[in-house]
Order: C-alpha cells, then sequence, then structure tokens
C-alpha cells in the first residue's frame, strides 16, 4: 500500500471521526455486513432468513485507516453495529480471535450501549458492558464480539496492531459459549 513518507519514515498523520454518526471523514477500508452476511451466527436461523427477505438490513459497518499490516504499526478504526433483533437475539458482530493470537485490542466506546463478549480457546468467558466512555481492554488470546442492546447504533473506536490479522473460522465452528438476547425488554446473557 501506498503511504506517505517523511524521509526513511512513514508520516505521522491525522484524521477526523464524526462521533455523533461514528463514520470517519477520510477512511480507506470500509467493511459492510448486512444481516445475509451474517448466516449460522444466530440461533434462530428461521429469523434471520426472515429479516433477509425483508429487505437484508445492514448489520455492521467497519472503518479503517489502513497501514502497512506489518509489526510496529496500530491499525485504528470505527465499528458502528446498528440496533435490532433476530428473533430475540441482539444485533451482534461475526467476532473472531486474530490470526496473530498473541495480539490484543483497545476498544473505546463512543455511544450506544451493548456489551464486548469474549473467549478463550479454553472455554473462559468474559461479557464487559459498552457505554459511552468506556474502554475495554481485549488481551491476547481473547476472541471478541461486539453486541448491541440499545436503541441506537453501538459506536466504538478501536486500536489493533496492524499485523494481527482475522481468524473467524474458529468461531463459525466454536460459537461464542453465551448469547444476548433481549426478553420482555430485559437484557439476558445466557
Ligand atoms: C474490529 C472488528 C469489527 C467487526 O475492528 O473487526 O468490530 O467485527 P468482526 O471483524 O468480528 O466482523 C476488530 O476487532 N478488529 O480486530
Ligand atoms: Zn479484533
Amino acid at each position: 500500500m501506498n503511504v506517505e513518507m517523511i524521509g526513511n519514515y512513514m508520516a505521522p498523520f491525522a484524521f477526523d471521526v464524526d462521533v455523533a454518526t461514528g463514520i470517519i471523514k477520510d477512511y480507506k477500508n470500509h467493511v459492510v455486513r448486512k444481516a445475509s452476511s451474517m448466516r449460522g451466527y444466530y440461533a434462530d436461523a428461521g429469523a434471520l432468513e426472515a429479516l433477509i427477505a425483508e429487505g437484508d438490513p445492514i448489520h455492521y459497518e467497519v472503518f479503517e485507516r489502513t497501514v502497512p499490516e506489518v509489526y510496529g504499526n496500530l491499525m485504528v478504526g470505527i465499528s458502528k453495529l446498528y440496533p435490532g433483533v433476530v428473533g430475540q437475539e441482539c444485533f451482534m458482530t461475526k467476532g473472531h480471535y486474530h490470526q496473530v493470537i498473541q495480539t490484543g485490542e483497545v476498544y473505546l466506546c463512543l455511544g450506544g450501549s451493548g456489551y464486548l463478549l469474549m473467549k478463550t480457546k479454553e472455554g473462559d468467558f468474559s461479557a464487559l458492558p459498552m457505554e459511552r466512555g468506556k474502554v475495554v481492554y481485549v488481551p491476547p488470546s481473547w476472541a471478541h464480539r461486539s453486541v448491541n442492546c440499545g436503541d441506537d447504533p453501538l459506536v466504538s473506536f478501536f486500536v489493533y496492531n496492524a499485523e494481527s490479522g482475522h481468524n473467524y473460522g474458529d468461531i463459525e465452528t466454536e460459537g461464542f459459549i453465551k448469547r444476548v438476547y433481549k426478553r420482555a425488554g430485559a437484557v439476558v446473557i445466557e
């Protein structure tokens, strides 16, 4: 990839985030995952198919300022997860381990409310609340998934090692131990 240089080094850069909408104005990479990208992830496959048939709404978007994916660089961006349910299960991201499993990540929630679910290969589980101003530290070895339990987009700024890579396959087969539902207006993790 082309990066701006000053002498021998990558040039420092700055960018703006529209905190209200959760959009990086000058993003370099934009990932859009619609309901149809989420087949196999929710407990109620029929409810997901109904949602797809009703118009296949966007589940989440990721905006990144990409940098070369090498040791030392940091990947930064915004994850915007829309509110909604599939059956009674709250909208969520696919979730992943990092390919380079000994790399962690930091999330700063800018708006909305929900959880960051985390799990390890050994079956350990953690669910930490996400709300505006909350920083969640994801240590190495923990898979992570965002879940939106509110009525507004769950917007988070994230920073991770640029060489981390994403391992989605293991979550597709393992699942995430617990799911988050809205039952009669109450959020339950079960
Ligand atoms: C985030 C996630 C983002 C989307 O940037 O990639 O929230 O979630 P999925 O990648 O699980 O679909 C991150 O954790 N990057 O490493
Ligand atoms: Zn990650």
